[in-house]
């Protein structure tokens, strides 16, 4: 995952320790509280639009605490940082971030790989018996997967995407997320999500449910625009695609959502991520709670209600009273 810091960023070297630090705690030592505190500390820096000087400088800003504030210190002291260097320097940190690197291998995984001895990508292709469906193309597409898709690319496949699903049926609706909704020049991968007029969350009819989502891969298979799969559920696809021979395989996510929860999951899959955490926190401090389908009132008992009707994505900003932010604005 890249750092959340650019080259006219005049932290950068500060974000990119602090990143590298996130990636350790996420994929090292499993401790996802401090990989989420690392992260956020990364994505407030690179967003301030002056050289920090000092560790106590750093604290003024929210979400950098005394911990993280005393390695900027040793940062801008000493022009490195211990605990990175002897991270760089153990064998098994080393496997172990390199073997996450493969889509589909988590923290858990990899560290079980290393345990075997399992420690390098040769290692991974003499001993694929030991790997999932989903790791197995992970390994396949390593270097594809884990170039950046430019924005223009993107803007093709959507054509193709949106071009086969009318054809298919008019009334369906397509919106390309993720970080290319949010306006990024280039993305990791491709988020559709896709919605039908006539799937509701009330839906009861299993062969509508279990269809609309498989005729669109089927279709986009037709046209070589898919060509692999990951995974194949009713509302879930994850795969990858590859618009032209001149391109590389690209991973590729599409989600089903039923009609009435289409601007929640727009919301959900545009992100970011940590917009997501920003925002459902606050959602909770207001007495709702939002998630990837419905936006709720919590009551005194502490029991959510009916999901509230959402026509857009500005009525969830206005129910819980937040400022609304175009996507544009959600990549903190
Ligand atoms: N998402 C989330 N929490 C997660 C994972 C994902 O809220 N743990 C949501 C927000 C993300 C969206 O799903 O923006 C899509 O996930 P991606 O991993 O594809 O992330 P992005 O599209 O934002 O970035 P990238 O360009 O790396 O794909
Ligand atoms: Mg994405
Ligand atoms: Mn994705």
């Amino acid at each position: 995952r890249k750092a959340p810091s650019s080259e006219n960023n005049p932290n950068h070297d500060i974000c990119s320790a602090l990143s590298e630090l996130a990636e350790y705690e996420k994929n090292v030592s499993r401790n996802i509280y401090k990989y989420n505190a690392y992260r956020k500390a990364a994505s407030v820096l690179a967003s301030h639009s002056t050289r920090i000087t000092s560790g106590d400088e750093a604290r003024k800003l929210s979400g950098i605490g005394d911990k993280i504030s005393k390695k900027i210190d040793e940062i801008l002291q000493t022009g490195k940082l211990q605990k990175l260097e002897n991270i760089h320097n153990d064998a098994s940190s080393i496997a172990i971030n390199l073997l996450t690197r493969v889509s589909g291998i988590g923290p858990a995984k990899a560290r079980q790989l290393v345990d075997m001895d399992i420690k390098t990508i040769e290692d991974l292709h003499k001993h694929t018996d030991k790997l999932t469906h989903h790791q197995i193309i992970g390994l396949k597409y390593l270097d594809d997967f884990e170039k950046k898709i430019p924005r223009s690319e993107i803007q093709d496949i959507e054509k193709i995407i949106q071009h086969e699903v009318s054809n298919l049926d008019s009334e369906y609706r397509v919106t390309i997320c993720g970080s290319y909704r949010r306006g990024k020049i280039e993305s990791g991968d491709v988020d559709t999500l896709i919605t039908h007029t006539s799937y509701t969350s009330k839906t009861k009819d299993k062969n509508l449910k279990a269809n609309l989502l498989k005729n669109i891969v089927q279709m986009l298979e037709k046209c070589h625009l898919i060509t692999e799969t990951i995974s194949l559920g009713d509302t879930k696809f994850m795969g990858a695609c590859k618009l032209n021979d001149d391109t590389p395989t690209r991973r590729l996510d599409i989600r089903l959502t039923p009609h009435d929860q289409y601007y929640c999951s727009i919301l959900y899959f545009t992100g970011s991520d940590l917009f997501n955490k920003d925002m459902r926190a606050h959602a909770l401090e207001a007495g709702f709670t939002l998630n990837e389908y419905s936006l709720r009132p919590v009551g005194s008992t502490g029991v959510p209600g009916e999901p509230l009707e959402i026509n857009s994505e500005e009525d969830i900003f206005d129910f819980i009273n937040y400022p609304f932010k175009k996507p544009e604005e959600r990549s903190k």
